[in-house]
């Protein structure tokens, strides 16, 4: 299990030109003939990758390769001796019925319910045939594929050329696609299934027709309304944002239940995770049906910034994710209210992201060495790297941000770069924009620290800004980043804006001024969330609530109920502060924005909180302190509910903006009024799920009834089952929201996975009760919970590596609990290295236990 670095990157020897590819499926196994036409590039040996494929033959300029002339070990096949120019002709055997990694070709479904698909990134061609499985290698594939007629579906990426029965084989049929665009493997892909598809088309702003296809089990069809309409948004999105429009002429999606992430971006034939394709009314709720149109965006978006550039290796992943979710959130801002997105991308980042850099697995955005590339798709990568793009955006503004864009496509399209490049094509209007390198290059979340002081005399306000950021072990020592910091001052009297800046924060500290400001002003800082920082200012809890009733965007105004709650969490601070401004807030914007409404009354979850907390952390102190807070808050607003539970009837379905808000709002008031212990509070859940017109309010209405054991609770378990048997998707809630459920045992966790209907081959299923299960970290954390959890990793080494490595990594700050907890953890973590062996979990596991 050998580290590769970054500094040992070398240009391939060799470059593919075209590649042929011939894949034939067979009931047991699957046969994948290529030609490879090669040119030498640089001195060196040929190499191919390859991983559980078995070479029958192979040819070099059409002569049988004698086995002396190559070896093969390691996962790869090596050619010392290969001429200048070549064409490799190969031969191998692959069993896509039996892997159930979910990486290569691998067949999804079970009994006569199936279909093949394949998921390359990052190094998943290598599983379907021998290649130089690299980003930087280019070429153009034709890909003819064959399969028994049962699965009439044949896909692959770019044009069909030709379809037709097979010779002398009655059942069984092929069809041939051509992609004219360069690509490397990573973004190759090939589906046969029995699917349907919805149609739909789209003009360029280039003039070019484009065919749109959703393919999904005839079932499903009708669930990919949303989808189509999400993608058509997204193309003219990008053509007027960032005036890229789509180079193919068909863009196809298809959706498959069993898979690793939520989608993948391969080259015109994207292929999706049904969670995060399917939606409709009935059977998703909003949150979502969103993250579908969110997800459709980015795979979109990767069609320019991943697929037309790509990443030079693996290191730069962050060049293709961190711009695109970037863009994708840009885009989804488009779609709702921005403040609101903004909030769920923060909150995202701070509960994941912050946790990731505050631990053992902490990396920079672009790391410098991995054994497996699969553990770096992490929320650092994705997220924080968005982050960054979203300061080098703010800091150029939106002009020299477009010009830097433009020509980042102008000069690197059809190459395979690096951050740098990134960087360089950016700069052109603003040569500091490269300092934030820093920024990819340094782990840790910079603590941003400061206070002011204010002159009357002079009448200036000086406000003192500091960075400090953790010295990770493994790297240099931290130095200061360019952190932007978004200010703005209001008055006092008046709560009016008297003065805004953007303040740049480039050294380890230093102090600005504001002139003219005849008395002293509350300071609202980080504005939108200018930086991925921590920030801790010394605000009094009254320039808090002050700012929750002043500060004139929405992000703001939710960042102070934040910071008012973590300091009653985890200062002790009292909470009449935030009541009051609570209680002041509330009852108009419930009105004006049911959705911001809904959010201010956010309490982080019991893991958001426990990523703040250091040493000994007890999850049922903070449990019980995090549930007191709850309780205050349904308390004194007690009166409250009730008139706002019933200003918020029940309505015929919309997806409006103002009815997304009001079903958010909804179901948050009932779960107030449910703590505060209502008495009509049961009926209302009874009535709203009885009454529902869309997933959003039944599921909110079992989620509650569940939660607090409302009378007849089983029975709604049992009727939502019912309804709902057919649709894999739904049951799949069904599951998480008893394994999430406040009360929830590790019986209860054991009964859900002993189930028929619970399937280890859906990465769907094992993660709506393996991953719903750690929002109880009170049980997670606990001798039983641990058994459960850490079996399951343990059976998914073996057959799933990628997921079992993604579960492991939520253990990872295990250290900061309290004892008798900790050293508990930490032997089921030993106990748990001397059963696993992919380097995937070995890999999160030597970092998670070197903490
Ligand atoms: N690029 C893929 C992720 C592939 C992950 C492989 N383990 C999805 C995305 O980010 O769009
Ligand atoms: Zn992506």
């Amino acid at each position: 299990n050998s580290k590769i670095n970054l500094k040992d990157y070398k240009k391939p020897s060799f470059d593919v030109e075209t590649v042929d590819l011939d894949i034939k499926l067979f009931a047991g196994y699957a046969l994948v003939d290529s030609k490879l036409v090669m040119q030498r590039q640089a001195a060196g040996d040929l190499v191919l990758n390859g991983e559980d494929v078995e070479l029958m033959a192979i040819t070099l300029d059409g002569e049988t390769l004698a086995t002396e002339r190559y070896k093969q070990a390691d996962g790869k096949l090596i050619i010392s001796d290969a001429p200048d120019t070549l064409t490799l002709e190969l031969q191998v055997r692959i069993h896509p019925q039996t892997n159930t990694a979910l990486e290569g070709l691998y067949m999804a479904g079970s009994g006569s319910d199936t279909m093949f698909v394949t998921q390359c990134e990052p190094e998943g061609f290598r599983k379907i045939t021998f290649y130089p499985d690299r980003p930087d290698v280019l070429a153009i594939f034709t890909t003819r594929l064959e399969a028994d007629k049962r699965y009439p579906t044949l896909l692959s990426n770019g044009n069909l050329v030709e379809e037709g029965d097979v010779t002398d084989a009655p059942d069984r049929h092929y069809a041939i696609w051509h992609d004219p665009t360069n690509k490397p493997s990573y973004l190759f892909a090939c589906v046969a299934a029995d699917l349907d598809v919805l149609t739909d088309y789209h003009t360029t702003s280039e003039g070019r027709e484009v065919t749109l296809e959703v393919f999904a089990k005839s079932t499903d069809i009708d669930k990919c309304h949303v989808g189509m309409q999400a993608l058509k948004d997204s193309m003219v999105w990008d053509e007027v944002n960032y005036g890229r429009a789509y180079d193919l002429d068909r863009y196809m999606i298809v959706a498959v239940s069993q898979f690793n992430m939520g989608a993948m971006e391969n080259k015109g034939l994207n292929i999706f995770n049904t969670a995060c394709v399917l939606s409709s009314p009935e059977t998703t709720t909003d949150a979502r049906s969103f993250n579908v149109k969110a997800v459709i965006a980015h795979e979109y978006f990767h069609n320019w910034t991943g697929n037309r550039i790509t990443c030079r290796d693996w290191f730069q992943l962050c060049l293709k994710e961190g711009l695109t979710v970037f863009r994708d959130q840009s885009f989804s801002a488009d779609q709702q209210s921005s403040a609101v997105q903004r909030i769920d991308d923060v909150a995202t980042l701070r509960a994941h992201q912050f946790a990731e850099d505050a631990g053992p697995l902490a990396h920079p955005v672009r790391p410098e060495s991995f054994v497996e590339i699969n553990n770096f798709y992490t929320t650092t990568i994705y997220e924080k790297g968005a982050e960054i793009v979203r300061m080098l955006a703010n800091t150029l503004g939106p002009d020299n941000f477009r010009r830097g864009t433009d020509e980042y496509f102008r000069r690197y399209d059809g190459q395979a770069v690096t951050v740098e490049d990134f960087l360089s094509a950016l700069s052109i209007t603003d040569s500091k924009i490269e300092e934030f390198i820093a920024w990819y290059r340094q782990p840790g979340t910079p603590i941003l620290s400061g206070h002011q002081h204010y002159d009357s005399a002079t009448q200036t306000l000086t406000i003192t800004l500091s960075q400090q950021t953790r010295h990770v072990a493994g790297f240099d020592a931290p130095i200061p980043l360019p952190i932007p910091v978004a200010t703005a001052l209001f008055d006092k009297a008046t709560g009016t804006i008297i003065a805004e800046r953007m303040l740049m924060l480039d050294q380890a500290q230093q102090t600005f001024s504001f002139d003219n400001v005849s008395s002293e002003p509350v300071v609202s800082l980080l504005r939108d969330f200018s930086a991925p920082v921590q920030l801790n200012y010394d605000y009094q809890d009254e320039d808090l609530a002050f700012l929750l009733t002043h500060e004139t965007n929405g992000f703001n105004r939710w960042q102070v109920t934040q910071m008012l709650v973590n300091r009653i969490l985890l200062q002790s601070n009292d909470s009449k502060v935030y009541l009051q401004a609570l209680a002041k807030t509330l009852p108009t914007l419930a009105v004006t924005d049911p959705m911001l409404a809904a959010r201010l009354l956010d309490i982080p979850s019991a893991q958001e909180l426990a990523s703040a907390i250091h040493q000994n952390y007890d999850p049922v102190l903070i449990k019980q302190q995090r549930d007191r807070l709850y309780s205050q808050v349904a308390e004194s607003l007690k009166d409250q509910w009730t008139i706002l539970y019933n200003q918020l009837p029940l309505e015929v379905y919309s997806d409006s903006p103002e009815a997304l808000g009001k079903r958010a709002l909804r179901n948050v008031v009932l779960d107030m009024a449910l703590t505060a212990g209502i008495s009509e509070a049961g009926k209302w859940a009874q009535q709203q799920y009885d009454n529902a017109s869309c997933m959003t309010e039944r599921f909110g209405a079992l989620k509650a009834m569940v939660n607090y054991q409302v009378t007849g609770s089983d029975d709604y378990l049992a009727d939502f089952y019912q309804r709902f048997q057919d649709d894999e998707l739904v049951i799949d809630l069904w599951f998480s929201v008893q394994a999430s459920a406040e009360h929830v045992t590790t019986d209860d966790i054991q009964t859900l996975l002993e189930r028929d209907d619970f399937d280890w081959n859906t990465p769907n299923r094992i993660r709506s009760v393996i991953s719903a299960f750690t929002a109880q970290p009170t049980v997670l954390w606990t001798p039983e919970g641990l058994d459960i959890y850490t079996s399951v990793i343990k059976k998914m080494d073996e057959a799933n590596p990628v997921l079992a490595s993604r579960l492991l990594q939520v253990l990872a700050r295990w250290y900061t609990l309290v004892e008798p907890r900790r050293h508990m953890a930490q032997d089921h973590l030993n106990a748990l290295q001397q059963q696993v062996s992919s380097k995937h979990v070995l890999e999160s596991l030597a970092s998670v236990l070197g903490a």
